[in-house]
């Protein structure tokens, strides 16, 4: 029999490509030699550096699965996945930035746009220059984004729209908002715009105060009559499959990079438990020690393994929505406990900045709330297997 890696219990290095470990590797070496040194004060401070975009984009970080002519580099799904694990090994914020602007961004205006859209807005996403932002939740419709209120009314030659989108990350610093509002002129359907930062009416105020992704700049979108061309009307889709045909890519996304944050809490804690005496022996030398750390071993390779599957299907457009449902579900939720464990296992050092693990656990609060939460992606689940829609 062969040899056991704790640190890769399944082996998954063996079951990525030669370029999928080139990725993962220059994502890693990114994260840890630029991301790591800032973010504790950045969290500290709830401060989002623009420039990480710019650093993100020379080394291909954004909108990584789209086509080189866009500025993609024409990667599989599973290399957008491991990318999104090296980056929220570091932080949660640091992962919405990125996955934001590659999925909910980049990926609607290539799916969905004319030909001008893609070339006026890809390339610069891609590089990092322009910041973009995906508005669907609003005050009044969260969960339930199909009771969004932003109408786009039609006037000569273009649209106007009115309403306002809270919890927008990235919003108060983008230049390019995806947008979705139900068109009068579409019989009331929920239809995409692409709206450019300093059109009169737009403004994209702050969010302050936030416990958790204090590294992640978030905030509204205000539409006050924002008047725009027929050319900001994302052509090629209509309906809320639009917004969820992205929410699909970045949930994925998110699956693994909630594991990234749980490695560093699982790895953290081991390590505190071999360095910390206590009862004259290392605290992981405890029975209950162990057992924690048997579990958030077994939870994190199971759920990297769930989500190569996925991952593999969705480069073969053989995934479903529901498989994404499970793993956003069940990895965000695990490395909610995970996160928490580990700063229980730190004692008293488990609530310093110093030793991270308190900021995953504040972090993946919201990840398993945004994104669809724990408990909607469990009806999501509940409603493929009994036909029955308990929504409402
Ligand atoms: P429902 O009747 O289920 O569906 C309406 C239409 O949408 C289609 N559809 C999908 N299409 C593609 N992929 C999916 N996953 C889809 N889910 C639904 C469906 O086929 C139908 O199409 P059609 O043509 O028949 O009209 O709609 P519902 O209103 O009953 O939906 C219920 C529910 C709860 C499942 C849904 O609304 C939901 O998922 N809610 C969660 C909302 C959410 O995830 N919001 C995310 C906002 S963005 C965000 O959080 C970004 S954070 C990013 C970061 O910082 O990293
Ligand atoms: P609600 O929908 O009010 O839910 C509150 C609670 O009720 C949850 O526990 C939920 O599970 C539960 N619940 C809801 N419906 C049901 C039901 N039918 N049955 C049982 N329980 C139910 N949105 C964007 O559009 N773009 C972004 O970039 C973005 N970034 C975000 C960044 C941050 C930091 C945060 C916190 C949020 C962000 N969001 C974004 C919004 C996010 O998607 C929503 O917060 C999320 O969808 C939940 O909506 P809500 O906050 O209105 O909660």
């Amino acid at each position: 029999l062969a040899g056991f890696d704790w640190q890769d219990p399944f082996r998954l290095d063996d079951q990525l490509t030669e370029e999928e470990r080139l990725v993962r590797d220059t994502a890693h070496a990114y994260a840890q030699e630029k991301l790591q040194p800032r973010v504790i004060e950045a969290f500290r401070e709830e401060k989002t550096d623009p420039a990480i975009f710019r650093e993100m984009g020379e080394q291909g970080l954004l909108g990584c699965t789209l086509p080189e002519e866009y500025g993609g580099a024409g990667l599989g799904y599973v290399a957008y996945g491991l990318v999104a694990r090296e980056v929220e090994r570091v932080d949660s914020g640091y992962r919405s930035m990125m996955s934001v602007q590659s999925s909910l961004v980049m990926y609607p205006i290539y799916a969905y746009g004319s030909e001008e859209q893609r070339q006026k807005y890809l390339p610069k996403l891609a590089s990092g220059e322009w910041i973009g932002c995906f508005g669907l939740t609003e005050p009044d419709a969260g969960s339930d984004p199909a009771g969004m209120k932003t109408r786009a009314e039609k006037i000569e030659g273009g649209y106007r729209l009115t309403g306002s989108k809270t919890w927008i990350s990235n919003s108060p610093i983008a230049d390019v908002f995806v947008v979705w509002a139900k068109s009068e002129a579409h019989d009331g359907k929920i239809r995409g715009f692409v709206l450019d930062k300093g059109l009169k009416g737009l403004s994209a105020p702050k969010i302050g105060g936030k416990i958790s992704l204090r590294a992640s700049i978030t905030g509204e979108i205000v539409m006050d009559g924002v008047e725009v061309g027929e050319d900001a009307l994302l052509p090629h889709v209509s309906g809320l499959k639009g917004p969820f045909g992205c929410l699909n890519r970045a949930r994925y996304g998110i699956s693994w990079g909630a594991l990234g944050a749980a490695e560093f809490c699982w790895h953290a804690a081991r390590q505190y438990g071999l360095d910390r005496k206590q009862f004259n022996r290392p605290l992981a030398q405890t029975q209950l020690y162990q057992k924690k750390l048997a579990d958030m071993m077994t939870e994190i390779s199971l759920g990297l393994q769930a989500s190569l599957r996925v991952g593999r299907l969705m480069d073969e457009a053989a995934a479903a929505p529901e498989m994404i449902s499970i793993v956003k579900r069940n990895n965000c939720g695990k490395a909610l406990d995970i996160a928490r464990m580990s700063r229980d296992m730190h004692g008293g050092n488990g609530i310093s900045e110093e030793y991270q693990v308190i900021r995953h656990m504040v972090n993946l609060e919201t990840v398993n709330t945004y994104e669809g939460a724990h408990d909607v992606h469990a009806l999501i689940l509940g409603r493929a297997q009994t036909g029955l829609q308990a929504f409402f």
